[in-house]
């Protein structure tokens, strides 16, 4: 028994990461053009991925943080 299970796991949170991505406009659920952490939540980004993709750190993430967000994956 050696570590394979954590390269497996990698592997699978970014295949998951990349199939549920939803477009900046799905996840802006009441279409102020920011996502606010309740709207990120609801598709299942965590309060810690939130706070790392808000680059300019003002409760909300614009077109290119979620961009970001989305990207990166991690
Ligand atoms: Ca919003
Ligand atoms: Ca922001």
């Amino acid at each position: 028994m050696k570590k394979i299970i954590p390269a497996a796991l990698l592997t699978l949170v970014a295949t998951a990461a990349l199939a549920m991505a939803p477009s900046f406009a799905q996840v802006d659920t009441n279409k102020d053009g920011a996502i606010s952490q309740s709207e990120a939540e609801a598709v299942g980004i965590s309060k810690e991925l939130f706070t790392k993709a808000d680059a300019d750190h003002n409760g909300t993430l614009n077109m290119d943080e979620f961009k970001n967000l989305t990207v990166q994956g991690k």
